[in-house]
């Protein structure tokens, strides 16, 4: 890949406007939103890099799995914050990427699951970040409003794919024009990101990267130097993966029911794959996520912005491998909802910073914001939590909610609202024949025991029911979305295992 930076702005439009070459077609073109007012501190490159499932707990520092390498993620956590306690709103590819773009929850900005187009008149954060003077690229996965893969508001740079994308030999939207390019598709993400910095660092202006893995997405496939790494470690499953009667006492049905459909460990992808091989891909195919952040880190190092610039690493959402007899993520369930972040920036955080306040996927467009020196909008549910890697005492709040809405496409995961302290966790489900859920998570870390029948948790169970009710009443959300049917739908039942 050579390194072209292209047209000046200025050679851009004379030439656009000469009709010598075509200006990206956005979708849903709108003006730029208002500024923002500054905090007056000075703008900072910021790199926020996502990845695609990756589970809170699968990092070489969390000790889980043993065999696991991820040297770049065990420094980040080393020399910058590892939040300890990170969530998402909505456990699902597309509802949370709207809630980072738009500091959002799922009820509000509408992008309730992963088929219906994009809403309009949505503000992404990195339109503020335009407006503010930023240089600004997408770079990878996009994956909202159905399959499209047309430039969106808020970047100077655009380099896409549709839908899920290919892990090998993809077709890019690079700009508004079809390519497909050689190679695999982490390694080629950070290419281009690093080709895009190259430029953006000889401008007189600050930038913002949006990096966006296609891994640790399923169908996993490893790059060709990591597959078959793991072939022969042991593959470590959980005690709660088992089909036993003592493994599902007390949970609703439908977790069981599950076992045997396309998210569960007895029917994985209607019979497509075995599990060991399933956990061994996925742990190799975030190896070279890892070796991404190392290659990030190395070009700012050898760039000398190491210390200015702030790099956010983040997974959209969690995944089971095995836990309550499930693959996947959309339920409530530690593993679905808590997802992996750090931060890096030795200019503002210090080295080792462990987090444990709750914090979500709704804070990082505040606090990005707040990095980049300006005041986050005041109609954002998330907050800035640029304090609390500061290791700064704050105010924070106490709980998180969640929310996730019936999908046409895999019907075997219920309507479910939830809220979560760092004691205790209230499950709702909505139009389903079946029971509710409260886990005591400190002392029950693998939610292995529902608490929600034994009597003496009423009161606190119709506290953090009144809570529940209470937010989703504040922020709108007393009605329950409905969008057309389209799309793949995987609702078969497996062969009868138990
Ligand atoms: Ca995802």
């Amino acid at each position: 890949m050579s390194e072209n930076c292209g047209h000046s702005r200025r050679q851009f439009l004379k030439a656009a406007s000469a009709g010598a070459m075509t200006l990206p077609l956005l979708a849903h073109p709108r003006n730029a939103p208002k500024k923002l007012s500054s905090t007056g501190q000075q703008p900072r490159n910021i790199i926020f890099i996502l990845s695609d499932d990756h589970r809170y707990d699968f990092m070489g520092f969390m000790g889980k799995p043993s065999f696991l390498e991820t040297p770049n993620m065990d420094y980040f956590a080393r020399n910058g914050a590892h939040f300890k306690n990170a969530f998402v709103t909505t456990s699902l590819c597309s509802p949370s990427r709207a809630s980072i773009l738009t500091g959002l929850y799922s009820h509000k900005h509408g992008v309730v699951n992963n088929q219906a187009p994009l809403p309009e008149g949505l503000t992404f954060f990195p339109e503020y970040l335009k407006s503010a003077g930023y240089q600004t690229a997408m770079v990878g996965k996009w994956h909202m409003g159905d399959a499209s893969d047309d430039p969106q508001r808020g970047f100077d740079k655009w380099i896409s794919f549709k839908g899920q994308g290919e892990y090998y030999d993809p077709v890019l939207n690079i700009d508004g024009k079809h390519k497909q390019v050689k190679g695999y598709i982490t390694d080629l993400l950070t290419d281009y990101s690093i080709q895009w910095m190259n430029c953006a660092r000889k401008n007189d202006k600050p930038f913002f990267l949006y990096l966006s893995h296609k891994a640790v997405h399923a169908m996993f496939k490893p790059a060709k130097r990591h597959f078959g790494r793991y072939n022969d470690v042991e593959v470590d499953c959980p005690a709660t993966m088992s089909n036993t009667d003592e493994n599902y006492r007390g949970k609703p049905r439908w977790v069981r029911a599950q076992r045997n459909s396309w998210h569960g460990v007895d029917y994985m992808y209607h019979g497509q794959m075995n599990f060991d091989t399933f956990y061994r891909r996925y742990c190799e195919t975030l190896l070279a996520v890892d070796e991404s952040l190392g290659r990030i880190l190395n070009y700012l190092r050898e760039s000398d912005l190491l210390a200015s610039t702030l790099v956010v690493y983040m997974g959209d959402n969690g995944f089971c491998l095995g836990e309550h007899g499930l693959i996947d993520k959309r339920h409530m369930y530690e593993t679905s909802m808590r997802i992996p972040l750090l931060a890096h920036c030795p200019e503002l955080i210090p080295a080792g910073i462990e987090v444990l306040r709750l914090v979500q996927n709704i804070d990082i467009a505040p606090s990005l914001l707040e990095a980049s020196g300006l005041h986050p909008p005041e109609n954002m549910d998330g907050r800035s939590f640029v304090s609390l890697m500061q290791n700064k005492e704050v105010k924070w709040r106490d709980a998180v909610f969640y929310e996730y809405y019936w999908e046409w496409n895999f019907p075997h995961t219920p309507t479910t609202f939830g809220i979560r302290t760092d004691k205790y966790k209230y499950i709702h489900y909505h139009g389903v024949w079946d029971i509710d859920e409260l886990y005591d998570i400190e002392n029950d870390p693998h939610e292995r025991r529902n608490l929600f029948y034994e009597g003496q948790h009423q009161r606190l169970i119709n506290s953090l029911k009144n809570r529940l009710y209470k937010w989703l009443e504040e922020t709108g959300g007393m009605q329950i979305p409905i969008k057309r049917d389209r799309g793949f739908r995987g609702a078969d039942r497996g062969p009868e295992t138990q």
